[in-house]
């Protein structure tokens, strides 16, 4: 009898666990990082792959379960980390994945165990963030559905992912030897666009359409690397297209011939639904839109991505949308889009300005405890060429701050704070009048449920008359993009700001000659990267380092911290 009633006692908890929690998973996966061969042009190159795979592996799981991907390192040479890019990593700020900030790089041979629950559905990526791996190829996308039960605000029959990236044929570690060295060399353009890791260089997949006797038509049987991913549609239904660049420096823009698309999410957070002719798409950013298949049956469209805000040389990437039962040969009966004026950023400004969050959305607190100016500047330090905040160019310390924090481990990095501003006579609009600066690793400290706001502040270049587009990303939070503005902040902009629907996101782009205003809150304890999202614009030093009530971090793996002044540490605790 007893026993009869413990087990129904045990059969209703079950039960009550199994509808909480019974569709919270734990995610297993096993991959080996490594060097390989790949034409994800056309053009053989070597690639960092995973698993034998360029992209590496489509990581899809429901909001609320745990992922965890034993990570081995099979590159002989070099350490290598990885990044969930726009997971916030609440209560695990050591499984980010950056080198230096939250661990020590996982060394050749050795196997790290980055474990994450991935809370909020939306449309996410992962990539290296150790030298300049992204670029290398180290990549692939992170897509969380809705937990079971729940619903998206829109409704859509089918989705399609398209994973953008830019490729070099320079082996990106003679691009890291150009860019240190003096003078320095810069890495030029992309030679390719990637679509889902997939383009054409030397050849044109629109050629027909092309005036110069020059482009050559590509002649692809479909089965190559390099061949185009085709949208295959039904007509009259609705799809989303899940829209990620993890691109090392390109500025995009995407189009799709013939269909609207309307705006749906920003990097994994509901934004009020517009309707747009094309998108454009930072470093560090993603996107879903939905179309509709309304178009004429018997015809093929292109969907095609160009460069934005700098001097285009690369060709556009294309694909097609093939709508059944129309052969997927069919050329479009159309040239592809035209992507806008590489410099039209007035164009940039509106879509941006688009942006707004879903009613229902969180909203900022009204007032900011702590705000932070951040002058962005291209300088140079003894003839290297270097970009800097605040005047400081930022070199990454040997000990990763997480464990130098939380262990007070004050000789790891610079103890000084970082300045919170700049001069108020240094002139935006024009060159340095001193270019010269110094590198730093110092560390904004912020205690817990503070509203910190940001002001990113653009400037002049080196060059008159040059200020570059940088995306900004930031680990550990979305923020809330209050607005954008031009010139020099002032404290009358700040009347401006949108308290009202401003997006949440983690990455947004500062203008040339403008500014930027993000506010957030700090929750998460944790040290979090905040930086430009092109490759070599950090590799050249331009980001900081938030460092977050670190004292309420427990439980960090001793392999996260087997490096540096924290490896001593372990090595010590260790043997005792
Ligand atoms: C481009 O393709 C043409 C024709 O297929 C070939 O002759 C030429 O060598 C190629 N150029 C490069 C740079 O690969
Ligand atoms: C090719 O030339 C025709 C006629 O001059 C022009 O209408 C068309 O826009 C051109 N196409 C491209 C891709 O430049
Ligand atoms: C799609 O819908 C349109 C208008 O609703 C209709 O005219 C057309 O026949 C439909 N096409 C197909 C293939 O169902
Ligand atoms: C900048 O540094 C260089 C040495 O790297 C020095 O020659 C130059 O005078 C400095 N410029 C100024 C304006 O201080
Ligand atoms: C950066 O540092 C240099 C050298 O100390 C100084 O001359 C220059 O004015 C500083 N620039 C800014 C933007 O603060
Ligand atoms: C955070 O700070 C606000 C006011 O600054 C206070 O009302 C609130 O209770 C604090 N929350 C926590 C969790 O400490
Ligand atoms: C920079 O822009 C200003 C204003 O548009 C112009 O007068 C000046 O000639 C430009 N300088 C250079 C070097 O391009
Ligand atoms: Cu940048």
């Amino acid at each position: 009898m007893g026993f009869l009633r413990g087990g129904l006692v045990l059969f209703i908890l079950l039960c009550s666990f199994e509808k909480s929690f019974g569709s919270r998973k734990t995610r297993h996966l096993k991959w080996d990082v490594e060097y390989m061969f790949w034409s994800p042009d056309c053009k053989e190159n070597v690639v960092m792959g995973i698993n034998g795979q360029f992209p590496g592996p489509t990581i899809r799981a429901k909001a609320g379960d745990t992922i965890s991907v034993l990570l081995t390192n099979k590159l002989h040479t070099e350490g290598v980390v990885i990044h969930w890019h726009g997971i916030r990593q609440v209560g695990t700020p050591w499984a980010d994945g950056t080198a230096s900030i939250s661990q020590c790089a996982i060394n050749p041979g050795e196997t790290f165990d980055y474990r994450f629950i991935v809370d909020k559905p939306g449309t996410y990526f992962y990539h290296g963030h150790f030298g300049m791996q992204r670029s290398a190829g180290l990549y692939g996308s992170l897509i969380v559905d809705v937990a079971d039960g729940e619903t998206e605000p829109f409704h859509y029959d089918a989705e399609f992912n398209m994973l953008l990236s830019d490729w070099w044929h320079q082996s990106v570690h003679h691009q890291e030897v150009g860019l240190s060295s003096k003078p320095f060399r810069w890495i030029g353009e992309p030679q390719t666009l990637l679509i889902n890791g997939r383009g054409q260089f030397n050849c044109s997949l629109a050629a027909h359409f092309s005036n110069t006797t020059s482009t050559n038509q590509c002649n692809l049987r479909g089965n190559e690397q390099c061949a185009p991913q085709i949208l295959r549609v039904l007509p009259n239904k609705t799809y989303r297209l899940r829209i990620a660049s993890t691109t090392a420096l390109a500025s995009l823009n995407l189009a799709v011939g013939g269909h609207k698309m309307v705006v749906v999410e920003a990097d994994g957070n509901y934004v009020q639904p517009f309707q747009v002719e094309d998108i454009d798409i930072y470093s560090g950013e993603s996107y879903s839109v939905l179309i509709r298949t309304n178009q004429e049956a018997s015809k093929n469209y292109w969907i095609s991505i160009g460069v934005r805000g700098r001097r285009p040389q690369t060709p556009q990437a294309l694909t097609l949308l093939n709508y059944a039962p129309t052969s997927a040969s069919k050329i479009p009966f159309s040239p592809p889009p035209i992507t806008p004026t590489w410099n039209d950023y007035d164009h940039s400004k509106s879509f941006s300005n688009k942006i707004l969050a879903l009613m229902g959305s969180p909203k900022p607190p009204r007032n900011h405890d702590r705000r932070i100016i951040l002058l962005n500047t291209q300088n140079l330090i003894d003839g290297f060429t270097k970009w800097s905040i605040n005047n400081i160019s930022l070199h990454l310390p040997s000990t990763p701050y997480l464990g130098s924090i939380k262990y007070s481990l004050k000789t790891a990095f610079d103890n000084k704070s970082p300045p919170e501003n700049f001069a108020s006579d240094y002139d935006v609009m024009k060159p340095p009048v001193n270019p010269n600066t110094t590198t730093g690793n110092g560390v904004y400290m912020l205690p817990l449920n503070t509203t910190v706001d940001v002001i990113l502040q653009n400037a002049n270049a080196l060059e008159v008359n040059v200020s570059e587009i940088h995306p900004w990303h930031l680990h550990g939070h979305d923020f809330w993009v209050l607005g954008y503005g031009e010139g020099k902040f002032t404290k009358e902009d700040e009347k401006k700001f949108n308290l009202k629907n401003p997006p949440l996101r983690n990455t947004a782009v500062i203008f040339p000659f403008g500014w930027t205003a993000l506010r957030f809150v700090t929750d998460n304890p944790g040290v979090w990267a905040f930086h430009c999202h092109i490759e070599p614009h950090l590799h050249m030093g331009m980001g900081v380092v938030f460092a977050e009530g670190v004292q309420h971090v427990n439980g960090i793996p001793n392999q996260a911290l087997a490096c540096g002044l924290t490896g001593n540490r372990f090595m010590k605790t260790t043997q005792n």
